[in-house]
């Protein structure tokens, strides 16, 4: 092993048994019910936000291992009656909505046609060589807070309609990330969020009023035909109740991030989510997934977005955000969640100013 790793090596692991530590002294604390303004800044942060079993697995498990995310349980809705009436091809029916919850994901669904989606797929080429005018470099991330036509492609009827009958008449946006597959980009690890703690491990991002209900639907449209040659999205219906546990430096990798899910899902049981350019599917984030890595000789790119009700508070406190599997720290100056419908009836979170609009639909 070279010095340069070897000093890389030692560095990772003094800082894994430095938060370890940390984690361990919190750990005692949180047992002895100590009130969390007891501790400054991060680790007040962490007092409040890691639950005791969080805490507890990583820390019985010398740091090896951890919640996925902040551990929630998703409860069935009193009614799977559809949240609005809609007439007409994007109305669900209440036997959709309840299979919806037995798997965590419905679709596929057609939001434009292959050749519309052809010439968006020409604009997010060019614009994504640009920097985003949100954050100032070049990004995946959130560019429908810098580039309309990526706006007007969420609010498609066909898309907007049905995650309102899933979650509720008021939706706002509060992320979306372009993923383009490459020919021989590698699998895109089991995984799943909750809370989106995951990020940063030290708080969550999204602040639901009831974690136990559906508070989050990410929706992923194919920019490009997604087959399980070129690694369509999979998922493993019926995981999205509980939160698993990841081993961390496992074999697995989401970009620049190394974990590996423990939870072998049995390969009946998967989906394979194959899309023409234009299609989408929407789930909770919740649900076990995953791609299996372009193996073929053509591009997969696809962009999700996600979207929640006002009523869950969306990065508050933060004036930045670092996302581990991207390496890469957004100051939030210029974010803002974007309204997709409906309207708000909370204030928790600050509203993006759009360059061309900033409602873009009823
Ligand atoms: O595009 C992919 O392969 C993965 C997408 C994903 O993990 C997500 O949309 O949450």
């Amino acid at each position: 092993m070279s010095k340069r790793k070897l000093k890389k090596r030692i560095r990772k692991g003094a800082k894994r048994a430095a938060y370890w530590l940390v984690l361990a002294v919190l750990w005692v604390a949180k047992t002895l019910h100590l009130p969390p303004r007891l501790f400054p800044g991060k680790l007040r942060q962490m007092m409040k936000h890691w639950t005791r079993s969080m805490m507890g697995v990583y820390v019985s498990s010398l740091g090896r291992r951890a919640y996925m995310d902040q551990p929630c349980e998703l409860r069935d809705p009193p009614s799977f009656a559809p949240r609005i009436e809609i007439e007409g091809t994007n109305r669900m029916t209440e036997a959709d909505i309840r299979d919806f919850y037995q798997k965590g994901f419905a679709g596929p669904f057609t939001a434009v046609t292959p050749s519309e989606m052809a010439s968006f797929a020409s604009s997010i080429e060019r614009e994504l060589a640009q920097p985003s005018k949100a954050f100032g470099f070049k990004t995946v991330r959130d560019r429908h807070l810098d580039l309309p036509e990526v706006i007007e492609l969420f609010a498609k009827p066909a898309i907007v309609d049905r995650l309102a009958q899933l979650m509720g008449p008021d939706l706002q946006i509060w992320r979306s990330q372009v993923f383009d597959q490459q020919p021989g980009a590698p699998p895109i690890t089991w995984h799943q969020a909750t809370t989106y703690m995951l990020e940063d491990y030290q708080r969550p991002i999204l602040e639901p009023l009831d974690a136990g209900q559906l508070f989050q639907l990410t929706t992923w449209i194919a920019v490009d035909r997604a087959t399980i040659e070129n690694g369509c999205v999979q998922f493993i219906p019926g995981t999205h109740r509980h939160t698993a546990t990841v081993k961390l430096d496992g074999a697995g990798g989401f970009y620049a991030a190394h974990f590996e899910l423990e939870h072998q899902p049995d390969p009946a049981k998967i989906v394979s989510m194959e899309l023409e350019a234009g299609q989408f599917v929407i789930f909770s984030e919740r649900v076990i997934h995953g791609s299996p890595g372009n193996r073929s000789a053509n591009r997969r790119m696809g962009i999700n977005f996600r979207t929640v009700q006002p009523s869950t508070a969306v990065y508050r406190d933060y004036d930045e955000h670092y996302a581990m599997h991207l390496e890469e720290t957004y100051k939030l100056d210029h974010w803002g969640v974007v309204t997709l419908r409906g309207e708000d009836r909370y204030g928790y979170n600050k509203v993006a100013q759009l360059p061309a609009r900033e409602r873009v639909a009823g």
